[in-house]
Parts: structure tokens; C-alpha cells; sequence
């Protein structure tokens, strides 16, 4: 299969899925070309077909004692290399195409880690935003009643993902031990006294940010200096200015789903910590940041517009998107670059349209694609249920080391593979060949399972 037709015949809808899947497809061509094997074996055919997907009711009461219903899934995609692994998302948008995209993409990030992590997604269309922690309570123990009969720390281990963070992780943990009997490491993203691992909060954005600097020494050049707009307000947009701010880099920007803040001063310590309280312990809206910081400029989003003027309105040499899928279209990736902006480290999952990647590969800007650039996250995961399995917690240097080590193991990864498929400084056909090759390869050891 050399084509995504067998993928959109099956699901037309999936239109997220269709998008995930044709960028590794069309990455992948000269590997199939030069291995029969795969096409003899159905490689493709196999590796887009979760190997199961989970849908269930989620049923919970709210404080008005009001019966509400949503939808959860889990998507079990492909255990070649290791146990399902990956996110739960909670955000209104969630449906099938949306789960079985980062799924897909999870399969690959995680081969790219080299730790033994197969790949999976899940959560639900619940809205944490404006609910008591009561309800969120509610809402996780009844959506882990169903799930905890297919996850277990040698089967599958979730963790968060956009809408599911630290309180999410400890209800969905404590209904799990209560119903399975045991304490593993069922979930990462677990809080430090019970079994979490020291940066794993900080694991993505972090990563994100070294993935930049090893882009960037690669054109002996350093973050230093460099302006930076960040999307997103969230677990890895905070983590991402903290990393640059510590590399003597100035964050310029965050968002949220409402708007987005432009600081020309720079966000420094003092302002980052502010955001960490509002976000984090407020459950505000970045709007609220210029009460604090009347000099900075609140800009609505405007849905009538046919790009986002945070990519458009301010000069900056690098961006990391952090806040969701497609943030970035076509005309936001051209009006990145004729700001200046010639590095782009995603921190978020496939947060650029097709075109606007191509755009971002002809002007040979310094592209690190999610898969890549933001496999800090489930890396540190990964470390955590080493950490788990050992009954044992590494100190913050140690993890952060490794974190960094991988991150450049990364990073040397998708160079090579790109030079030695004739793609030099593509990192996505270096990113998506290389995880590819080691998914398969485990497949075709294993047999037609
Ligand atoms: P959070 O829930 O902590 O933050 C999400 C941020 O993105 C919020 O600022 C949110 O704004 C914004 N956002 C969410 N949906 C939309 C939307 N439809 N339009 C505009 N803004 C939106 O999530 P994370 O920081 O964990 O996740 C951010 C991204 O990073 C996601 O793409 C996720 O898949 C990816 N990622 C996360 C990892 C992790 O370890 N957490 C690992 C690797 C990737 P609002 O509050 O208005 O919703
Ligand atoms: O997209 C991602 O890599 C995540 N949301 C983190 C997954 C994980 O298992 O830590």
C-alpha cells in the first residue's frame, strides 16, 4: 500500500488520521522501494489498523446532581516494540480520527526514544474546563470503571496529554488501585510521592527546547539571545519557557484557546511564575495577565481571520507551538518565516498542515516535527516506569541527563536517516523513517499477529 486511498476508503471521516498517516507515507516510499519485504508482508496495510480500539460510556453525576454521558476511547495501536503507551486527552473536540492520529504518531515517537514503549491514545469529549474538582473526580472514576480491565503496567500505561494533568493522573490512579488491588505503574504523570519520576512535568517542554538547541548547534549556532514566540499556556508551553529562559533565551508569547498574550519585554522568571499560578492554581485565562502586566498586549483570537497574528505580527527567530493540532496553516508558516523565524520546534502533536511544512522544508528553516521534537514527554515516562519496575526514584540530574541524552540521540537519529535517504536537514523524513524502520522490523520478527 503506496497510498492513503486504502486508509480513506475505510474511514473517509478521519480527516486527522488521513493527514498523520500520508506524511509517513510519503516519508516512507524510498524504504519500501528498497525492501520488498515490506510490501510482501502488508506492512502498510498492518500498521494503520490499531490492533484494538476500546469506545465506552462514561456516565457521572454533576454537584447539581445532573446525570451527564460522554464518550471515551482507547486506541491501542501497535505493541511491536513494547507496551501500548501513551496520553489520555480530555477536551471537547476528542473523537476517533482525532485519538487514532496521535496514536499513530505515538507508534513512532516512542521507536524514536529507543526505550521499549509501543504506542496508544485515549480520553474522552468531557470538559474539565469549569468543573468542580468533585466533578473532574467523578467524571475519572467512572471513566477508569471501564478502562482499568484493558490497561496494566505490562499491557498498557496512559498518562496525560491536553486536559489531563497531575489531579487527572491521581483520581484515574486511585480508582485503578482500588478496583485492580495492586500499586504499579499503571500511569505516568504520577505526583513524586506516590511513584512519579522527578521531570517528567517538565519532561516535554523541556525536550522541545533541547531539541532546538541541537538544531540549532548543528548551524554552530546557540538559543541565546533568541526570541521566541510559544502557543499554549499548558503543562508544555510552561515547561518550554522555563528551559528557554534558562538557556538565555527570551519567550516573547503564550496562548490559550481564547487569545493569546504578546510580552515585548519578555516573559521572565518573575512573569513565567505568575502564568504557572494562574494556569495551574487559578485555572484562569492568559487574558487575565495583563491585570498584572498592563505593558503586555491581550489579542483576542478572531476565527474570521484566515491566519493567527501571533505568527504574523512579531518578530522572532524561533517558535514553539504548544498548544494543539493544526495551529500553524500555510499562511501562518509564510508569515513566520517573513518574520525572521528560521527555527520551529513543535512541542504540540502535528500542530502544522501539510503545506505548511513543505513551506517551512523549501526555505530550509531548522523544522524538529512533534514526533521528534516533543518525545521528551513520553521519554521521561518511559524512565518512570523504569523507575517503577525497580521500586526505586533516580535523583533530577540523573533523569534530566538521560532526558537530554535521548533528546540528542533524537536529534542525531533523524539527521542521519535523512542524509542516508538523500534528505539532508529533513528531519521529518529522518524522523518518520527512523521509527518506522525499527516498528516493522519488530513486526516482521514476530510474525502475522
Ligand atoms: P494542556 O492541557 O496542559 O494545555 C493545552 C494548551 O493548549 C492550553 O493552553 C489550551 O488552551 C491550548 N489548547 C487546547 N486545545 C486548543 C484548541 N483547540 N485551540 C487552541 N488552543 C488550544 O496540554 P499540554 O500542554 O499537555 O499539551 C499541549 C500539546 O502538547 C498537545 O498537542 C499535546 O498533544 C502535546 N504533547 C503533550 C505532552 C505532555 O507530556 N503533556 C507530550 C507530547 C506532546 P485552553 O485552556 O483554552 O484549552
Ligand atoms: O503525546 C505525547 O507524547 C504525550 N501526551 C505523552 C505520552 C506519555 O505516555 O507520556
Amino acid at each position: 500500500m503506496d497510498s492513503i486511498k486504502f486508509v480513506t476508503d475505510r474511514d473517509p471521516d478521519e480527516r486527522e488520521f488521513h493527514q498523520a498517516v500520508t506524511e509517513v507515507i510519503e516519508s516512507v516510499k524510498p524504504v519500501l522501494d528498497q525492501n520488498p519485504l515490506y510490501r510482501n508482508e502488508s506492512i502498510m496495510e498492518r500498521i494503520v489498523e490499531p490492533e484494538r480500539v476500546i469506545m465506552f460510556r462514561v456516565p457521572w453525576v454533576d454537584d447539581q446532581k445532573k446525570v451527564h454521558v460522554n464518550r471515551a476511547f482507547r486506541i491501542e495501536m501497535n505493541s511491536a516494540i513494547g507496551p501500548y503507551k501513551g496520553g489520555l486527552r480530555f477536551h471537547p473536540s476528542v473523537n476517533l480520527s482525532i485519538l487514532k492520529f496521535l496514536a499513530f504518531e505515538q507508534v513512532f515517537k516512542n521507536a524514536l526514544t529507543s526505550l521499549p514503549m509501543g504506542g496508544g491514545k485515549g480520553g474522552s469529549d468531557f470538559d474539565p474546563k469549569g468543573k468542580s474538582d468533585m466533578e473532574v473526580m467523578r467524571f475519572c472514576q467512572s471513566f477508569m470503571a471501564e478502562l482499568y480491565r484493558h490497561i496494566g503496567p505490562n499491557t498498557d500505561v496512559p498518562a496525560g496529554d491536553i486536559g489531563v494533568g497531575a489531579r487527572e493522573i491521581g483520581y484515574l490512579f486511585g480508582m485503578y488501585k482500588k478496583l485492580a488491588n495492586e500499586f504499579t505503574g499503571v500511569l505516568t504523570g504520577k505526583s513524586l510521592n506516590w511513584g512519579g519520576s522527578l521531570i517528567r512535568p517538565e519532561a516535554t517542554g523541556y525536550g522541545s527546547v533541547y531539541f532546538a538547541a541541537e538544531m540549532l548547534a548543528s548551524r554552530n549556532e546557540t538559543l541565546e539571545g533568541k526570541r521566541c514566540l510559544v502557543s499554549g499556556s499548558g503543562n508544555v508551553a510552561q515547561f518550554t519557557m522555563e528551559k528557554l529562559l534558562d538557556l538565555g533565551a527570551t519567550p516573547i508569547s503564550f496562548s490559550d484557546s481564547s487569545g493569546y498574550i504578546y510580552d515585548e519585554a519578555g516573559i521572565d522568571r518573575e512573569k513565567l511564575d505568575h502564568v504557572m499560578y494562574l494556569k495551574n492554581i487559578q485555572r484562569g485565562r492568559v487574558s487575565e495577565y495583563v491585570e498584572t502586566y498592563p505593558e503586555a498586549v491581550y489579542v483576542p483570537q478572531n476565527q474570521e481571520l484566515d491566519h493567527n497574528p501571533l505568527w504574523k505580527d512579531h518578530k522572532a527567530e524561533c517558535a514553539f507551538p504548544s498548544a494543539t493540532q493544526n495551529e500553524i496553516n500555510a499562511r501562518d508558516a509564510q508569515n513566520l518565516i517573513d518574520n525572521g523565524v528560521y527555527v520551529v520546534s513543535e512541542g504540540a502533536n502535528m500542530p502544522t498542515v501539510h503545506q505548511g511544512i513543505e513551506i517551512f522544508l523549501d526555505n530550509k528553516v531548522l523544522y524538529g516535527p512533534g514526533k521528534a521534537a516533543n518525545a521528551g514527554g513520553v521519554s521521561v515516562s518511559g524512565l518512570e516506569m523504569s523507575q517503577n519496575s525497580m521500586r526505586l526514584n533516580w535523583p533530577k540530574e540523573e533523569v534530566d541527563n538521560r532526558l537530554k541524552t535521548i533528546m540528542k540521540n533524537i536529534h542525531r537519529m533523524c539527521m542521519e536517516t535523512a542524509e542516508q535517504y538523500g534528505s539532508p536537514g529533513n528531519y521529518v523524513v529522518g524522523a518518520n523513517i527512523a521509527g518506522f524502520v525499527k516498528v516493522v522490523d519488530a513486526m516482521i520478527d514476530q510474525g502475522v499477529v
